[in-house]
């Protein structure tokens, strides 16, 4: 049986990282269309960096930890692997490393990961633990000063291609079962996801309450991530 799986902000909001849509999408008062596209970065690089580096050092504050959501996905990872021969995936909105922590072993981060950069030029990506600005040497060419500034995070932001859409795609087309779990479905190409499966895929909801993508959906569970994917998957 192959399974897909596809988590959003909600899943990691009872780990402590805040959704993006739920306070009226503002950060510091700014929407995320500000801090999150292209344009928004060329008009105000030191703001975009601030809210990035602001998230990277809360992401790796001890207070924040997979929760039992990200655990029973892991978990279920393992028993699949051993009892099925079918595929399992985690395509994550998401750029926290939640669910590698809790032991998740298939995931794509569609949307990129907080903990690593990557230069404007060379699109070379590296890990990163630390704050971001505008002076920050490569770190291929310390010592040359032309390079300084040119890391960017490594997120998509709107108006960018995500990550792995054709193997998405076909993970989509072959999966018997879609899950998607605490996710807006305003966000494309991933709400779209669900379209991509065949009309014989269960696909499961869980979410506090619906969203404009319920209807292409056979089964909503409302609830907490935490709460639902462990009851879900027991
Ligand atoms: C809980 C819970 C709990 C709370 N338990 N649940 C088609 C139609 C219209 C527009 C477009 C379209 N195709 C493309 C677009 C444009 C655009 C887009 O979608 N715009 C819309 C806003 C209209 N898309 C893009 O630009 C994308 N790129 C693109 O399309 O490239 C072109 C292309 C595509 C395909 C082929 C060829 C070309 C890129 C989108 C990039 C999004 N980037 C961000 C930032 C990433 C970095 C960062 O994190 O800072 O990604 S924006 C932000 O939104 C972030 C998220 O991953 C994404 C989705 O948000 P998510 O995860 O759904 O969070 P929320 O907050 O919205 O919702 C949380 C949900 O959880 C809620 O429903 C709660 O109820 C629930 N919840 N607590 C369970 N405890």
């Amino acid at each position: 049986m192959n399974i897909l799986i596809l988590t959003g902000a909600g899943i990691s909001a009872e780990s402590g990282i805040p959704t993006f849509r739920d306070a009226n999408g503002l950060w510091e008062g700014h929407h995320v269309e500000e801090v999150a596209t292209p344009q928004g970065f060329e008009r105000n690089p030191s703001l975009v960096h601030r809210f990035y580096n602001e998230r990277r050092r809360a992401l790796l504050s001890p207070e924040i930890q997979p929760n039992a959501a990200h655990i029973a996905l892991a978990e279920f990872e393992k028993r699949h692997a051993k009892s099925s021969r079918g595929d399992f995936l985690i395509v994550t909105q998401n750029i926290d490393d939640l669910h590698v922590r809790a032991g998740s072993r298939n995931v794509l981060p569609m949307h990129g990961e907080l903990l690593k950069v990557r230069c404007v030029h060379s699109h070379k990506t590296f890990d990163w633990n630390e704050d971001l600005d505008l002076t920050t040497p490569h770190p291929e060419h310390p010592d040359d000063e032309s390079r300084r500034g040119c890391l960017r995070p490594h997120v998509v932001w709107f108006g960018e291609l995500p990550i792995g859409l054709e193997q998405i795609g076909e993970a989509a087309a072959k999966a018997d079962v879609f899950i998607a779990i605490g996710t807006s479905g305003l966000v494309y190409p991933a709400a779209g996801i669900v379209q991509q499966t065949q009309p014989t895929c269960r696909k499961i909801e869980i979410n506090l309450g619906d969203t404009p993508a319920s209807n292409a959906f056979n089964e909503c569970r409302h609830g907490k991530a935490g709460e639902q994917v462990p009851r879900l998957l027991a």
